[in-house]
C-alpha cells in the first residue's frame, strides 16, 4: 500500500515535471530594483507593467513603464533562463516615440555584458555575452535609459511594455525536485 503510495507520488511529480518543461513561460517575472529618471509619473512608472505579453499601448494609461530620463530598471528570470539560440535571443517591447537605451544581461546580478542599444522595440542576440562571460545562461536583465531623447513628463524616457526571451529553458522547480528525490529514495530503501 505504501509502495503505491510512493509510486503515485513519483507519478504525480513527474507530470508536474513535464508540464513546467513544456509550457515555458518567455517573460520577464520579477523586479530587482527600479531607479526612476526624471519626468517619469503614475501611472506611467509601474515597474511590474513590464510583466507578460505585451499589452501596453501608445497613449493607454499603463501597460508599460517608463524609465524617465537616465532612469533603470534590473528585471529577472525566475521560472526560466536566456540561452543563446540561433540568431536573436531576447527582445524588448518598447511604446511611443523612439528613446534611445542600453541593454546589458547577467547571470549573477554583478558582471553585466552589453548587448546592444536601440530607441524602440528590438530584438538582440546575446552571443557576444556567452563569448564574453563564457557562461551560457542568463537570469538578469539591466536597461538603461540614455536621455538623448527629451520625451516630455509624465512617461520620459524608455518606455518598456515587455521583455521576451526567445531562446530559453525552464528552471526546475527547486521544491519538486527535492520531493522527487525523496521519494525515489524511500522507493530504494523499500527493496
Ligand atoms: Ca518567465
Ligand atoms: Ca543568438
Ligand atoms: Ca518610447
Ligand atoms: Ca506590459
Amino acid at each position: 500500500m505504501k509502495l503505491a503510495c510512493v509510486l503515485i507520488a513519483i507519478f504525480a511529480f513527474s507530470m508536474q515535471l513535464t508540464v513546467s518543461a513544456a509550457v515555458v513561460d518567455p517573460y520577464i517575472d520579477n523586479v530587482v530594483s527600479y531607479t526612476a529618471g526624471t519626468n517619469t509619473f503614475a501611472p506611467h512608472n509601474n515597474p511590474a507593467e513590464v510583466f507578460g505579453a505585451p499589452d501596453g499601448g501608445i497613449g493607454a494609461a499603463g501597460g508599460y513603464l517608463s524609465l524617465g530620463n537616465n532612469g533603470e530598471v534590473i528585471l529577472e528570470f525566475t521560472d526560466n533562463l536566456l540561452v543563446d539560440g540561433t540568431g536573436f535571443d531576447l527582445r524588448l517591447y518598447e511604446i511611443g516615440n523612439p528613446d534611445p537605451y542600453a541593454i546589458a544581461i547577467s547571470h549573477d546580478n554583478i558582471n553585466y555584458y552589453p548587448i546592444g542599444t536601440g530607441t524602440t522595440s528590438k530584438s538582440f542576440d546575446i552571443n557576444s555575452a556567452v563569448l564574453a562571460s563564457g557562461q551560457t545562461a542568463f537570469r538578469y536583465v539591466k536597461i538603461h535609459d540614455n536621455s538623448a531623447f527629451q520625451t516630455p513628463a509624465p512617461f520620459a524616457g524608455t518606455d518598456i511594455d515587455s521583455i521576451e526571451a526567445l531562446n530559453t529553458i525552464p528552471i526546475p522547480e527547486p521544491a519538486s525536485l527535492a520531493l522527487l528525490s525523496l521519494s525515489s529514495l524511500a522507493l530504494i530503501r523499500r527493496r
